[in-house]
């Protein structure tokens, strides 16, 4: 099947007034459909590649998938994922559970010093690209990619993911994206984030 784009999980103003409606609207309707329709196309000369799902495509760097379109899928796949991922952990006004902002602490030393790493990774990041809390291994990480890359290339599990394109801010912060990043730790979806770790200490075992 080919990949289609679903509906938010929520209106594109729910996130006001830390994220606009019409930012929102665009980065889901053109640019996410965009990512979607050009890895549809990537994939046209290898239909059963279409049964996988775009995770699976990204994995291992992605060695299911043939050295012709690999590119495509890197950059096109890799928006599509990323996206997905970032609508889903996104959500105003969400307290952090207690278990959870322990574990962070316990790796960051502090809730505000994570922040403030994160916050650097995703301000420092030059050009296009994303933050990310990842669980690696047996501990979490922040990480930023360029453009589309995925932490899932390199077998990271997105816990969290910032993404720091200028069409996720222009709209409304122009050229501050320092301001973009400190109004959009209002939005996360602490409780979803949480989740996503839980189910990351199962599936990273090996
Ligand atoms: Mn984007």
């Amino acid at each position: 099947m080919k990949h289609i784009l679903l509906s938010l999980p929520y209106g594109y103003g729910a996130l006001e007034p830390y994220i606009d409606a019409k930012t929102m609207e665009i980065h889901h309707t053109k640019h996410h459909q965009a990512y979607i329709e050009n890895l549809n196309k990537a994939l046209e000369k290898y239909p059963e590649l279409y049964e996988k799902k775009v995770e699976e495509l990204l994995a291992n760097n992605l060695q299911v998938v043939p050295e012709e379109i690999k590119h495509a899928v890197r950059n096109h796949g890799g928006g599509h994922a990323n996206h997905s991922f970032f609508w889903e952990i996104l959500k105003k006004d969400v307290n952090i559970p207690a278990n959870f902002k322990k574990v962070i602490e316990s790796e960051f030393e502090s809730f505000d010093k994570f922040k403030e790493e994160f916050s650097a990774a995703a301000l420092g990041r030059l050009g296009s690209g994303w933050a990310w809390l990842v669980k690696h291994k047996d501990h979490l990480d922040i990480i930023s990619t360029a453009n589309q890359d995925s932490p899932l290339m390199e077998g990271k599990i997105p816990i969290l993911g910032l993404d720091v394109w200028e069409h996720a801010y222009y709209l409304k912060f122009q050229n501050k994206r320092a301001d973009y990043i400190k109004e959009w730790w209002n939005v996360v979806n602490w409780d979803k984030v949480s989740d996503l770790y839980e189910k990351s200490i199962y599936s990273d075992r090996n």
